[in-house]
Formats: C-alpha cells, structure tokens, sequence
C-alpha cells in the first residue's frame, strides 16, 4: 500500500543579526559580537554572537551588564533595515519549495514538504540545496530539522545549531525527544519551568508519560497541547495562508530615563504609527491595545484596553495607548526607562460595504495613503506634528527614525 509520511521542515537562520553583520563585514568573524546599540547608547542585547554567549551574554540582557561581563565585546548598534531585507529574501528561498509556509517572527518558518519527495528527492537532500541556496545567496546559514510534527522539527533544528541539518525518521519522533530535557521543548520557557520541576518532570518524555488529566488540572487547555507536542504529535497544520500573527508591538528604550511628557507621548505616537502601519500592511485589525512602561528602577508594567470594535488606524492604537499611559504617569513619579506598545487580538480585514463613509474610514483611507508613501519614500517622509519631535532626539537613516533598541514584533 502506498503511505505518505508527513515530513515538517523547521529552518532557523543562526545567531541572525550577527550574521548578517558578518556577511557585511568579514572582519567580525570568529570575534565577541553584540548587536544591541552602540557605544554608549543604553538598551538590550538583540543578538550575541556565540563566542559571546560563552560569556553569558544573551538577548534580552541590558547592554550595561552585557559591557561589565565583557568589555572586549565589539557593540554595534545594528542595521534593521538589512535584517528585514534578508528575512524577506529568506523567505522567498523557502516558499520556491512549498507553497504551505508558516513564518515564525524574521528568521525561522516552519515548511510542509509532505509528498514532494517525487519532486525534489529525499527530504534531507532539498533541506541540503536549501541550506546552500542561503549561504551563497544570503552569506548566512540556516539549520534545519525534519520530523513527522513540526514541534519535533523545531526540536531537532536547535538541536543541531549551527548550521546544522537533522532528520527524525517518520514515527520516530517520540523516541526522539523523549530523552531531551523539557526546557527544549517549545512552549516551556522560564514561567513553566518551575512547575514541570514541582512535577518531576525533567525530560519530555516525562511529560510525554504524564497523565493528560493531570497536565489539564495545572496547564489548563495548554496541558493538552503540552501533552501532545511531548508525543511529537502535530496539533496545528501548516496552512497555505501564514498562520494569523498574535501580536505586533513596538518599544523603544529612551536615550536618557525621561518623565517629559511631550516627548514620551511624541515616541509613542511613532511607535504606534509603525504599528500601525504594520497592522494594515498584514490586512488585520485588532482587538485590543496594550502599553508597555520599564520605570528608571526596571520595574515593568503592561496596561490593556480593548476596542469596542477592531480597529486598525493609527488614531485608535495612539489614542488608547496615550489614556494608559497619561493614567500611569499622572499617578507616579519616576523617570520611564523603556516605552512600547501593541496590539492583540488581531483578526482580518473585512471588505467595507458601507456606502457612507464613516470618520473612522476616513481615518483608514488617510492611513493606507500614508503607508504607501512611506512604503516609497521611507517614513520621516511625511509626518504628523506630534512625532516631529523626535528629530531632535533620534537620528534618522533611510528615512526611519533610528532608535536605541530596533524594536521587533513577536
Ligand atoms: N532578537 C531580538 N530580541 C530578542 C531576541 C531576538 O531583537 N530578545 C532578534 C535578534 C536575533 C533574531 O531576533 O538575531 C532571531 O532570534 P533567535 O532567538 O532566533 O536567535 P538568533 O538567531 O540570534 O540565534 P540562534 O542561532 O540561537 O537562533
Ligand atoms: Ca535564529
């Protein structure tokens, strides 16, 4: 009888930024490399290179504690810009093999290569031709895991970082992960950690064994998928469309700790026009709003507002996003570190069927013609009163506001 094994592709560019840093400037390779913000700028790590994070040098760590446990690191600020450019033509690599991508964030997308073996050969010998395609096309590698589900591929593609390939033969997806430890298991990060551990539960095949109901019991639904991606058991197909992004935020962290109320609002009306534009460019509106704030002390709060309708313009996200924050700022004191904001709950677009226009499609008629012109000429091209502001504070490059940290949407 004729059986089709399904075979996931998990691609995940290594230590991204840095690479593509590499790729400009050969002389960085082999050296102690942080992309985060240049010398004497504040924020976090975007991306150390491996040799730094020997150091314990990681994403997400300030760049004060980054420059104490290694001074001899070289800090570059970064070209964002750069980054989007390869992500794109990164993309565009994958998708001339299968139509049924899913984008996860800049520089990982899983692939469903199921059936095309007649096409392309053994899947490990395409996953190869991939793997060349990038490093001579785009100066940088990927690594690549292939498995039955796509959570045994993610698995097995940091597994073999870097520029790693390894296969999981079809059915041997649960023996593969069960002697691993959990914390490699997606969807487990610092926050479930401690309770896996109050479980004995220290390999994903423990969690594997575990009684679903029990995992229901603490985990709630999320114990059912945990359940099931222990098993290497696929619980959201790959579709042809990009699976529905959760979320789009900007943040920034401000040159200077700052309780000046006119530039923090002008940052977050740019913040929220970016993600506005973004929210538009995906044809997606949202569902709620959410404002970020790190005090000078790095205490952090998050403040939601949800939209009696979804909304996508630019007024919408700024406008709720300005209430939460002016409520925080009237009632405390301290200087803001870090500002950003979100949306969440995003759903598509719907065509307009309503023959009168409304403000509110006003507004989204002027925000799409913004969005092109700034598609082509970049966006300090034309710009509101509010955020001119800025161009005293940040420097400008190809036509976009440069600040600290370049934020991502997750
Ligand atoms: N990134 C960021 N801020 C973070 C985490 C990541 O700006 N807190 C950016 C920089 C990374 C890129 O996203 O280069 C991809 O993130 P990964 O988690 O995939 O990490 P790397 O690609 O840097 O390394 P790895 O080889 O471990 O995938
Ligand atoms: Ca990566």
């Amino acid at each position: 009888m004729f059986s089709i094994h399904p075979r996931h592709f998990a691609f995940d560019l290594d230590c991204f930024f840095v690479a593509v840093e590499r790729a400009q400037d050969p002389s960085l390779n082999g050296k102690l490399v942080v992309v985060g913000a240049a010398p004497g700028q504040r924020g976090v790590i975007a991306c150390a290179s491996y040799e730094a994070r020997a150091f314990g040098l990681k994403a997400g760590m300030p760049l004060a504690q980054a420059r104490r446990l290694c001074p001899q690191a070289i800090f570059l600020q970064g070209h964002f810009d750069r980054y989007l450019e390869v992500s794109r033509d990164f993309m565009a690599i994958l998708q001339e093999y299968s139509p049924f991508i899913q984008p996860m964030g800049l520089d990982e997308a899983y692939l469903d290569m199921t059936g095309f073996e007649s096409l392309y050969g053994p899947p490990a010998e395409v996953a190869m031709r991939i793997k060349a395609r990038v490093r001579n096309e785009l100066k940088v590698t990927v690594s690549v895991g292939i498995a039955s589900s796509k959570v045994t591929a993610k698995v097995a593609s940091d597994a073999c970082k870097p520029d790693g390939l390894l296969e999981v033969p079809p059915g041997g997806d649960a023996a593969f992960l069960a002697p691993r430890p959990i914390e490699e298991l997606p969807g487990v990060g610092e926050k479930t950690l401690p309770t896996m551990r109050r479980l004995s539960i220290h390999t994903i095949g423990n969690l594997a064994a575990t009684d679903p109901v029990v995992l229901r019991c603490v985990f709630g639904k999320w114990g059912d998928i945990l359940h099931l991606s222990a098993n290497g058991i696929e619980h959201s197909p790959i579709t042809e469309a990009p699976a529905a992004q959760k979320s789009i935020s900007r943040e920034t962290t401000f040159p200077h700790d700052t309780h000046d109320i006119p530039f923090i609002k002008s940052t977050l009306r740019y913040l929220a026009e970016r993600v506005g534009a973004e929210l538009r460019r995906e044809e997606m509106r949202a569902r709620h709003v959410v404002l970020k704030l790190r005090w000078d002390d790095f205490t952090t709060l998050t403040r939601h507002h949800t939209f009696r309708q979804p909304a996508d313009t630019d007024e919408a996200i700024y406008d709720s996003g300005l209430a939460l924050l002016l409520k925080e700022l009237s009632k405390d004191p301290r200087q803001v570190r870090l500002i950003g904001i979100g949306v969440g709950g995003l759903t598509p677009r719907e065509r307009q069927l309503a023959l009168m226009e409304s403000p509110t499609e006003r507004y989204q008629r002027l925000a799409l013609a913004l969005d092109s012109i700034r598609d082509k000429y970049g966006y300090t091209a034309i710009q509101r009163g509010l955020t001119f502001a800025l161009k005293e504070e940040f420097p400008e490059e190809h036509g976009r506001y440069l600040l600290a940290t370049a934020a991502l949407s997750r």
